[in-house]
């Protein structure tokens, strides 16, 4: 993974730390690149040598931002990683911000150099943030899904409201508990705008995350096996298809041990295990219409998509092969391609999710929206662009002068 920016860095370096607590597999390698120092340093897992930082020109705008972004260097690290270790290369990012224009011009750089497939996972801005923002997001959407392999999105406007309120209450419990500490000097409350970005990332990491894994455990051994097994180059190719990908998520907390042994259980009809297993069912399909119509990383019509991917993951006995075929018919009439399914057995979870992928979904509404601001820029006070994108700039970074192409999109705001 490349993290670009601020967005992006935080979101790999979640990627790594949640990676290397997640087991003994590896599956994700981080590299960060910005161009803002501090951002860099607050990154706590990625290692130091895979920091790539690169000295911005001084100038103050948005508008002006002109790339030292050296994509050789970035590729240099991701040839460092044994070939045979990636299954793709995912660029991550935060759209709107100036990051996502370098991680664009990247992808030209890697397909010369590569041939793993590249795929990009981004959030949409907020509204809040100003129109400036979101025609930004809409240029940069246009110019980065033809030239990837596939484009997950994850609308940050859509899941801030829930998360906030979260953030808020925990902002609240901790304010009132020091109150109640009135000697203690009370430690300073963390940055809420902090929290909430950490607590959308982690949405996006757990979502995420679980894919990544289900591939990987599959191949390689030392899980409980799967009984339907999807392997990373299915994952791979259910999600390669033109158009969006967005993935639904949601989880239930479920009784551990599953089996219950207690006197009472054991002299209970037969009906009861009928009704269990109604139940399992039944849970199996609430989360799964769940995750598609109510926590979708992104808000869409799920009959708009090409292909899907089902992913089942929880205890064994948790799990219902009924709810599981329920779940594949539902799908499979939903979507007009491809649809793969598989599960992924975690004995000690006490939790059972179900995860969506839906792949080449061509219309999302927030993306029209982004779309026709990027398209409209006069209406809203914004200058339209003033570049091509086919200028450059050289820069000496050291070792040597470098011809940088200026940003292809450079849409500002008279007034942010
Ligand atoms: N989900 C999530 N979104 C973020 C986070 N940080 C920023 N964003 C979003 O991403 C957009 C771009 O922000 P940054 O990634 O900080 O921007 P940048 O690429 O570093 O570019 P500059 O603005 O030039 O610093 C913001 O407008 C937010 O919508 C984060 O940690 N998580
Ligand atoms: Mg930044």
């Amino acid at each position: 993974m490349v993290g670009f920016g601020g967005a992006g860095c935080r979101l790999v370096d979640l990627f790594l730390e949640n990676d290397l607590r997640s087991g003994t597999i590896r599956c994700v390698n981080a590299i960060a690149v910005d161009k803002n120092a501090e951002s860099l340093e607050n990154l706590k897992t990625i290692p130091a040598s895979q920091k790539l930082y690169f000295h911005p020109l001084g100038l103050t705008h948005q508008e002006e931002y002109i790339s030292t972004v050296v994509p050789e260097e970035v590729i240099s690290r991701l040839q460092g990683i044994d070939p045979g270790d990636i299954d793709a290369i995912v660029l991550c990012g935060g759209l709107g911000g100036g990051l996502v224009d370098d991680a664009a011009r990247l992808v030209a750089h890697i397909r010369s150099a590569m041939i793993e497939p590249v795929f990009g996972l981004f959030t949409l801005p907020c509204t809040a943030e100003g129109p400036a923002a979101s025609a930004r997001a809409g240029a940069q959407i246009r110019s980065l899904k033809p030239i990837l392999d596939g484009l997950i999105l994850f609308d940050n406007e859509f899941w801030y409201p829930r998360v906030r309120e979260k953030v808020e209450l925990r902002q609240e419990a901790l304010s009132t508990q020091q109150r109640r500490l009135a000697f203690q000097k009370p430690a300073p409350l963390p940055d809420i705008r902090e929290m909430i970005y950490r607590e959308l990332n982690m949405l996006i990491v757990r979502r995420i995350g679980l894919l990544f894994r289900a591939g990987e455990f599959s191949e390689k051994s030392g899980a409980e096996p799967a009984e339907v097994v999807l392997d990373a180059g299915e994952v791979l190719n259910t999600i390669r298809a033109s158009g969006f990908i967005t993935v639904g998520y949601a989880v239930e907390p479920v009784v551990q041990g599953g089996v219950d042994l207690s006197p009472r259980a054991l002299l209970r009809p037969a009906s009861v295990s009928v009704d269990e297993a109604y139940k399992k069912a039944s849970r199996m399909v609430d989360l799964a219409k769940r995750a598609v119509q109510e926590e979708n990383s992104v808000p869409c019509d799920p009959s708009s998509a090409r292909n899907a991917l089902v992913l089942i993951a929880g205890p064994t006995q948790e799990m219902s092969m009924k709810g599981y075929m329920t779940i594949r018919k539902w799908i499979d009439r939903t979507v007009q391609g491809e649809v793969r399914a598989g599960d992924y057995p975690v004995k000690s979870s006490r939790f059972l999710a179900v995860v969506i992928v839906l792949a080449g979904v061509e219309t999302i509404p927030r993306v029209e929206a982004l779309y026709s601001l990027a398209d409209h820029p006069g209406s809203l006070g914004i200058r339209p662009p003033q570049s091509t994108g086919d200028e450059t700039v050289i820069v000496s970074d050291g070792a040597g002068e470098t011809n940088i192409p200026i940003p292809g999109s450079p849409l500002s705001l008279e007034k942010e």
